[in-house]
């Protein structure tokens, strides 16, 4: 496929101004007109009418009501010659959504018609100028048979509606903003609707409405309040309202993404928006509320102010992110009250940042590795990234801190005073950041938006008792990454505190300060190395820097257990205090992959004690505390990476401390019990993850008494959440009950979609202990001809291959070479019928080189295989020709 660039980009000659949209739908013959007004673009070279269209079957095409005086076409481009400076381009083509198994553009779902069209699945509708840098208003008119289809939605207002002969009806709909077509979507099934009326900060009546199959609508009500909750906090934070007199939700079994924020008509995963106590666990209602929360805040960054060109992707997302990240933070904290407020924040970053270093670190540090805003593309649906969202979002999250809050939301308004109903760029962003805060420099800030990689920042520290002085040394730098060998200094927020030996902060005087300020405080790295002087200490300190992993980059500071272990006990801010446990954790497993015979550290367990029976300590806290590092992260930080000896190491590790702590664990299991009826609330969810842990780790240990009170507790469950952790901690056992158990489950939710999704998961990402028992991959085969299993259905992929191969590495790199020969052959049949899934899943082997001689050989064997293969989609031969290249 042929590489986009950035540098390219030209505006267009023609854009539109007005499209009105008829479809006539039917599953195997959907006929679609599209009307569109064509204007001549001011701003641009002269040229042709510029339209594409892809997997079409076009039955007319006329300029003016006639034929056109020269059209060309190439490949999925059409160029169209006209005279003036206004044309009405009328394109008729017939589509076949039942074919359609992409899930891009119109598809069926359980017989109802749904849409995607980010980033251009608009094109597998009807021709258009399908790019974000036309914004159009849109009118659309839906004939469908009534029977099937009795609900008929798209983006705006209902302006009419009616019968029509042969039992189908019609609705037409009006979208009063402009908008660019990603945005555009339609529905037409057999749903009902969750309402609610509520008020916007202006005093208009807004009606939200959550549509779902019939037998859903006990789900909704989370779904619900999340969104009146979004609502009023974009209100309250940004001042912004929401524009429409109506905001629909649809939930979609057959989704490809999380969701979509279609204008006024967001289109959902079911997964993140159906939640009930029996079949969601705390970690479902938390996703649900900030996905609901993301797409609507979509609607201003993303939807009112849009995007140039793909490349500019981060400018919405990143800024979204951040946004739902800070609305996920709030929620929490209020709902902790003042007490708790900090610890819940903490939590919810720690959250982030496990996301960000076990699935960002890696793809910066791979063949795929791209700055947040790509220079180039084959296939702009894999840039759908980590990075673009995640590290995108950190890098908002840096200009917030550097800004301050205040000046971060001057930013915001001057941004949609100066872009609102515009397609702009990073660089507007950051300008306007800049203009609203006294034209504070960030020119050397951009570079977090060319610079690909995770940088490095090298600290040291020296203590002169005789003057009382700490000099803390940092130094930073960004490894090379593809097409990017050299790489200049970042700006970089790094929080510091200093920690005295009574394990409180020091206040802090830097040299030439007449006093002493906060104990944080944000100083701003922007060389390769720099010196920052404290002084007026009494004692050495402990440095704790990056507090509240202040930028996104690996911290290299050198530290023994002692001092860990001491951060672990007293650093003050939750955040390092959870990542001293991590450090001091992956040391441990680490030497023991590295040598099979080093013993666990006593000094180690004394510590994760010392944290597992601190009361003080909030439950939720304790929870990410005391779980070890992820392994994909853990993977990250191995050379070479060997996760058949980091799983053995895991495994030795997890079990260790089970049996160890068995006492203490048992006890916590009676502390953490949550009386009453289920509600989700992070305090008891806080409590019930707590649980849920210490129930793993005695399962991995095989105590019994754990084992009983596992089994117990899943039979008694009144909830998902411990129902599925029960079970979860059962299955990584090697008890025989573990059988039963995922059969009882089983059998209970049978027909539950989402719920299977779970039991598909949790049984491939299950550990084998001993070398005896059947390897995983037996078990995912024989689940791929379960009946509930389907490889149309992307979430059925994620939870039983993509689990597999990108969270059972112990198993999926197993040295016969059987899981890579497997990913293979299930990575060709998905390329087949969804790319942009199928690519997802061809992804989990492109660090490849990190790899063992050995893996690495028999990977490299796979990887040619799929790249031989015949009818390839771009989207799986960049991840792989990237991947070999
Ligand atoms: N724009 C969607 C989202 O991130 C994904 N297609 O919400
Ligand atoms: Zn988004």
């Amino acid at each position: 496929a042929p590489t986009i660039r950035r540098a390219d980009y030209r505006p267009l000659s023609w854009t539109v101004e007005t499209v009105e949209l008829h479809f006539s739908l039917d599953p195997e013959a959907t006929v679609v007109t599209n009307r569109m007004l064509c204007v001549r673009n001011p701003d641009a070279d002269e040229g042709p009418i510029r339209l594409w269209g892809e997997d079409l079957e076009r039955l007319s095409l006329t300029v003016d009501g006639q034929a056109p005086q020269a059209l060309r076409e190439s490949g999925a481009l059409i160029e169209i010659d006209a005279d003036g400076d206004r044309a009405m381009v009328e394109v008729r083509t017939r589509i076949d959504p039942k074919a359609n198994t992409t899930l891009s553009g119109l598809y069926l779902s359980n017989g109802g018609f749904f849409t995607q069209c980010e980033a251009e699945g608009f094109r597998r509708i009807t021709c258009f100028p399908d790019r974000p840098d036309v914004m159009a208003r849109f009118t659309v008119t839906l004939e469908a048979e009534r029977a099937s289809c009795p609900v008929l939605l798209s983006n705006g207002n209902l302006i009419e509606q009616g019968e029509l002969p042969d039992g189908r009806h019609y609705a037409r709909w009006e979208d009063p903003f402009p908008k660019p077509s990603y945005l555009f979507a339609l529905v037409a099934a057999d749903l009902v609707a969750l309402e609610r009326t509520v008020r916007t900060m202006s005093g208009r009546e807004v009606l939200l409405q959550v549509w779902v199959e019939a037998g859903n609508l006990d789900r909704c009500g989370h779904a619900m309040d999340s969104l009146v909750h979004s609502m009023r906090w974009d209100e309250e934070t940004f001042g912004l309202e929401l524009d429409l007199d109506r905001f629909m939700i649809v939930a979609v079994a057959d989704f490809n993404m999380g969701a979509m924020e279609n204008k006024g008509l967001n289109i959902f995963n079911t997964k993140f928006v159906l939640a009930k106590p029996d079949t969601a666990t705390d970690v479902d209602y938390e996703n649900v509320e900030s996905v609901v929360a993301h797409e609507y805040f979509h609607n201003w960054t993303g939807n009112r102010v849009t995007c140039r060109d793909w490349f500019q992707l981060t400018l919405k997302e990143g800024l979204t992110v951040f946004r739902d990240q800070q609305f996920s933070a709030d929620m929490l904290a209020r709902a902790a009250g003042p007490e708790g407020a900090a610890s819940a924040r903490a939590v919810k970053r720690i959250d982030d940042v496990r996301v960000l270093r076990a699935a960002q670190f890696p793809e910066d540090a791979g063949p795929m590795a791209h700055p947040i805003r790509p220079d180039s593309y084959q296939e702009i649906n894999n840039f759908y990234t980590a990075t673009v969202y995640e590290k995108g979002a950190e890098v908002i999250r840096m200009l917030h801190t550097l800004l301050g809050q205040e000046g971060f939301r001057n930013g915001m308004d001057l941004y949609f005073s100066y872009h609102d109903g515009q397609a702009v760029t990073c660089d507007d962003f950051v300008e306007v950041m800049s203009e609203a805060n006294n034209g504070f420099d960030l020119d050397q800030f951009m570079r977090w938006y060319s610079q690909a990689g995770t940088p490095r920042v090298k600290a040291s520290g020296e203590w002169s008792a005789a003057d009382g002085s700490y000099t803390l040394t940092l130094a930073q730098s960004t490894p090379a990454t593809p097409g990017q060998p050299d790489k200049l200094p970042l700006v970089i927020p790094v929080a510091v505190a200093l920690i005295g030996p009574d394990g409180r902060d020091c206040p802090l005087r830097l040299e030439g300060e007449a006093q002493a300020g906060a104990a944080t405080r944000v100083l701003q790295l922007t060389e390769a190395e720099q010196r920052f002087r404290f002084v007026g200490l009494a004692a050495a300190p402990v440095p704790s820097l990056l507090r509240g992993f202040s930028a996104p980059v690996v911290l290299e500071l050198d530290e023994d257990d002692a001092r860990l272990a001491f951060r672990m006990a007293h650093d003050a801010d939750p955040c390092n205090r959870w990542d001293a446990a991590q450090r001091y954790a992956e040391r441990v497993v680490l030497a023991m992959a590295a040598d099979a015979a080093a013993p666990v550290p006593d000094a180690f367990v004394a510590a994760f004690r010392a944290l597992l029976g601190d009361g003080a300590l909030d439950p939720a806290f304790r929870a990410q505390a005391l779980a070890l590092p992820g392994e994909a992260y853990l993977l990250e930080r191995m050379a070479p990476a060997d996760p058949l000896a980091l799983r053995a190491a895991l495994v030795r590790l997890t079990r260790t401390l089970g049996e160890r702590l068995a006492a203490d664990w048992l006890a916590l299991l009676d502390a953490m019990q949550v009386p009453g009826e289920y509600r989700y609330h992070p305090a008891d969810a806080g409590r019930r993850a707590l649980a849920n842990l210490a129930l793993r780790y005695l399962a991995a240990a095989g105590h019994a008494e754990g084992l009983a009170r596992a089994q117990a507790r899943f039979e008694a469950a009144t909830n998902m959440t411990e129902r599925f952790g029960a079970l979860a901690a059962l299955v990584q056992s090697t008890d025989p009950a573990r059988e039963a158990a995922l059969e009882a489950f089983h059998a209970r939710y049978r027909d539950d979609a989402l719920v299977l999704d779970k039991w598909f998961a949790l049984q491939a990402g299950a550990w084998r202990w001993d070398d005896a028992a059947a390897p995983t991959l037996d078990r995912v085969r024989a689940l791929l001809s379960d009946p509930a299993f389907s490889l149309s259905n992307p979430n059925k992929v994620y939870a039983l291959l993509g689990t597999y191969f990108r969270a059972n590495p112990g198993e999926f790199h197993a040295a016969d070479g059987s899981g890579h020969a497997f990913w293979a052959e299930q990575v060709i049949a998905l390329n087949a019928k969804n790319p942009q899934v199928a690519a997802r899943m061809a992804r989990a082997l492109e660090s490849w080189r990190r790899f063992t001689p050995a893996l690495q050989a028999s990977i490299r064997v796979q990887l040619e295989r799929v790249l031989a293969s015949e009818g390839l989609s771009p989207d799986v031969a960049e991840v792989v020709g990237k991947a070999l290249g």
